[in-house]
C-alpha cells in the first residue's frame, strides 16, 4: 500500500511525519473520511468543502487547491487498486517549536491514505445496534465547534470509552443544554409518527455528509423531514432510530439505555432509507450527484 504526503508517494512503512508536527503535539489539524463506491468518490466536493471550512476555522491554509486534492485522491485510489474503499485525508499544522503557536509552523502536511474499509458486521445492519447515552457532553460550540472536523477527537473518544465500558459500539452524546447532539462518529435520526427527525446544526454536531444525503432521501421518499432539537424523551418514545456516517452508512438502532426503541427491531422507514442510500451511492457512481438535490438541508 502507498501513502501520499505532500505530493510524494511512499510505501506504507516509510510514510512518516515528524514528532515536532503540531498535528501530533496538539491535535492541531483537520481531516476527512471519505468513501468510494465502484471507483467513484462519494460526495467529493462536499468533503473538500468541509475540509477547507474546518481548516479555515483553525486559521490553517491548505497548501494545495481543492481540484488538485480531488485529483490526488483519485490517483491514490488508482495507485492502491481500490474501487470500493475509504480515503482518509489529513492536513496537519506541520512542524513548529514546542510552544502552541500555530504562527511558528510553516510546513503543513497533506496526507492521503486510500484503503479498504472493514464494514461493521452484517448483523448490526440486520438486527440493529444497542447504544447508551453517556455522561461526556459534546463539546460546547463556543469552546471547540463540533462543526470542525479536527485532529482533536478526544471529546468523542472519551464518550466512546464510556460506550465501550457499557458494552456498546456507539454512544449517544448530549449537548450542554441536555439536548441530543450526535454519536461519537455518526449523526442520529429518529422516526416518530411518520416524520423523520434529526437535530439541527445548532445542537452542536458535525454536519454529516451522509446525514445530508439521507435527509434528501427521506424527503424524496415523501416523509416529512424535521430538523429540530431533540431530547432523550424523543429518543425513548421514537418508533425508530438510526445512525448515519461515512463508515457506518445507515445503521439501525434498536435499544437506547436498555430501552427498546419501537418494537425493538429495525423499522420499515429505516430499512427503506438504508436501501435507498445504497441505491444512491450506486447511482451517483454512474451519474454523479448533480441532479440529486444536494444542499437542500
Ligand atoms: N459525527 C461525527 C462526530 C463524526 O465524526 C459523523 C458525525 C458523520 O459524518 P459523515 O460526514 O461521515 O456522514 C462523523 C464522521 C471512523 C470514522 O473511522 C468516523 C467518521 C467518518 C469516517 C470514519 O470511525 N465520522
Amino acid at each position: 500500500m502507498k501513502v501520499y504526503i505532500n505530493g510524494t508517494i511512499y510505501d506504507k512503512h516509510d510514510a512518516k511525519i515528524s514528532v515536532f508536527d503540531h498535528g501530533l503535539l496538539y491535535g492541531d489539524g483537520v481531516f476527512e473520511g471519505i468513501r468510494s463506491y465502484g471507483g467513484k468518490v462519494f460526495r467529493l466536493q462536499q468533503h473538500l468543502d468541509r475540509l477547507w471550512d474546518s481548516a479555515k476555522a483553525l486559521w490553517l491554509e491548505i497548501p494545495i487547491g481543492k481540484e488538485q486534492m480531488g485529483r490526488d485522491i483519485y490517483s491514490m485510489l488508482k495507485t492502491n487498486g481500490i474501487d470500493d474503499g475509504y480515503v482518509r485525508v489529513v492536513v496537519t499544522r506541520g512542524c513548529g517549536t514546542l510552544g502552541l503557536g500555530p504562527d511558528r509552523c510553516h510546513d503543513p502536511q497533506v496526507i492521503i491514505i486510500a484503503d479498504t474499509i472493514a464494514l461493521y458486521p452484517k448483523e448490526f445492519y440486520e438486527k440493529g445496534l444497542t447504544i447508551v447515552t453517556v455522561s461526556t457532553l459534546r463539546n460546547h460550540p463556543a469552546a471547540l465547534s463540533p462543526r470542525i472536523k479536527s485532529l482533536n477527537y478526544l471529546n468523542n473518544i472519551l464518550a466512546k470509552i464510556e460506550g465501550i465500558q457499557a458494552g456498546c459500539i456507539e454512544a449517544l452524546m448530549l449537548n450542554h443544554k441536555g439536548e441530543v447532539a450526535e454519536c461519537t462518529g455518526d449523526n442520529i435520526f429518529l422516526v416518530h409518527k411518520g416524520c423523520v427527525l434529526t437535530p439541527p446544526n445548532e445542537a452542536g454536531i458535525l454536519e454529516g455528509i451522509t446525514r445530508d444525503a439521507v435527509m434528501t432521501l427521506a424527503r424524496e421518499a415523501g416523509y416529512e423531514m424535521r430538523v429540530t432539537p431533540l431530547t432523550k424523551h424523543d429518543v425513548y418514545i421514537a418508533d425508530e432510530c438510526f445512525l448515519t456516517g461515512t463508515a457506518a452508512e445507515v445503521v439501525p438502532v434498536v435499544k437506547v439505555d436498555s430501552r427498546p426503541i419501537g418494537d425493538g427491531r429495525p423499522g420499515p422507514v429505516t430499512r427503506q432509507l438504508m436501501q435507498r442510500f445504497h441505491e444512491m451511492a450506486r447511482s451517483e457512481q454512474r451519474e454523479g450527484p448533480a441532479n440529486r438535490g444536494r444542499g437542500q438541508s
